[in-house]
């Protein structure tokens, strides 16, 4: 049976009612434009979307440039309804998982992600495909085979799921790339324009923060890992990132004023993450609440410190957690700071 016909099914019984298009929690561009383009497309029902928690700030952008609207942590017992979209686990609701494992009313999934023992599970009430790249290509799908015309406006956002959700086309096989040129040919759009409907534009101050910590860099190498230290007063989250678009695997940006105020941004590259398994706020940052006086918080690749102590001697102190990091995993080589 066409995936759709499921679907098609599942909608028929909810002409004119309210219907929630729930999100995964930290909501990506590929989330929110398939419930931007669902919304849009099915005039029948009266959908709401809903994204539990908050946006992440490409999607933000995204909603805000294409004047999508969402409720903030929506009450989903008050729908008649839901479609959930871009995951299959309660887990991925973070605090409002209970509310939608409670939920007795009908739900639909539409996703990508490939379904562990934890999937929320529906027979004849979901299209799970893992070998869609996003959730917009399955979106897309549904509706050439509902024969609903694609505006411009959802093209793009189609396309900016496929784009995102990609990693920007590093992972695009020739099924995604055809999607994509027949959505790119319905906007008149190319790739880039349609990363401008998403993208943050950075403020001229940010721009210098990041180039200035490039500029102050302290690089460390230990075996084939760089760990990069700077400091920047402002927009130091900013200018970490922008350390590990630049090849550092670790790097923390801090600064300390003359009162003694420190703060540390942490960052770790996705491919150090996956190699030593490091959580910078566990393993790290968390670690140097035991000797300065301060606070930590974060994840496992961006976590913060901010306290009472002096910049150089947060910075050793990190220095010495990472190397005892990773020495017990396994990576004994001695971290050596690259002289020019
Ligand atoms: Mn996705």
């Amino acid at each position: 049976m066409p995936l759709t016909l499921t679907f098609q099914k599942f909608l028929k019984g909810l002409s004119g009612k309210h219907v929630l298009l729930l999100v995964h929690k930290a909501a990506d561009v590929d989330c929110i434009a398939s419930a931007a383009v669902l919304k849009n497309s099915l005039n029948d029902v009266q959908f709401t979307i809903g994204v539990p928690g908050y946006l992440n700030q490409h999607a933000l952008r995204l909603s805000e440039s294409m004047k999508i609207k969402h409720a903030l942590n929506p009450v989903i017992s008050d729908f008649a309804a839901v479609i959930v979209l871009d995951f299959n686990t309660p887990e991925m609701l973070g605090l409002q998982a209970l509310e939608l494992e409670k939920f007795k009313k009908p739900i639909f999934i539409i996703d990508h992600h490939s379904k562990t023992k934890d999937s929320l599970d529906f027979p004849n009430k979901s299209i799970i495909d893992p070998n869609a790249v996003s959730t917009t290509q399955i979106v897309f799908q549904i509706l050439q085979e509902l024969k609903i015309k694609v505006s411009a406006g959802n093209a793009v956002l189609l396309s900016a799921g496929i784009i995102t959700d990609s990693n920007d086309l590093a992972i695009a096989d020739s099924k995604t790339l055809q999607t994509l040129a027949s959505l790119l040919k319905i906007c008149g759009k190319t790739v880039s324009e349609v990363q401008a409907v998403y993208e943050v534009p950075q403020d001229v101050s940010e721009r210098i923060a990041s180039l200035k910590s490039a500029k102050r860099v302290m690089l460390f190498k230990a075996g084939d890992f760089l760990i990069a230290l700077s400091q920047v007063s402002h927009f130091a989250s900013n200018a970490a990132n922008s350390l590990i678009s630049l090849g550092a695997d670790l790097v923390i940006v801090g600064f300390s004023d003359n009162n003694g105020n420190a703060k540390l941004n942490a960052r770790a590259s996705e491919s150090f993450l996956k190699k030593t398994g490091i959580d910078l706020e566990k393993d790290i940052l968390s670690k140097l609440e035991r000797k300065f006086e301060g606070t930590s918080g974060g994840h496992e690749g961006a976590a913060g410190f901010s306290g009472i102590a002096k910049i150089d001697e947060l910075f050793q102190e990190s220095m010495i957690l990472i190397e005892d990091f990773l020495g017990s995993k396994g990576f004994r080589e001695k971290i050596k700071e690259l002289k020019d």
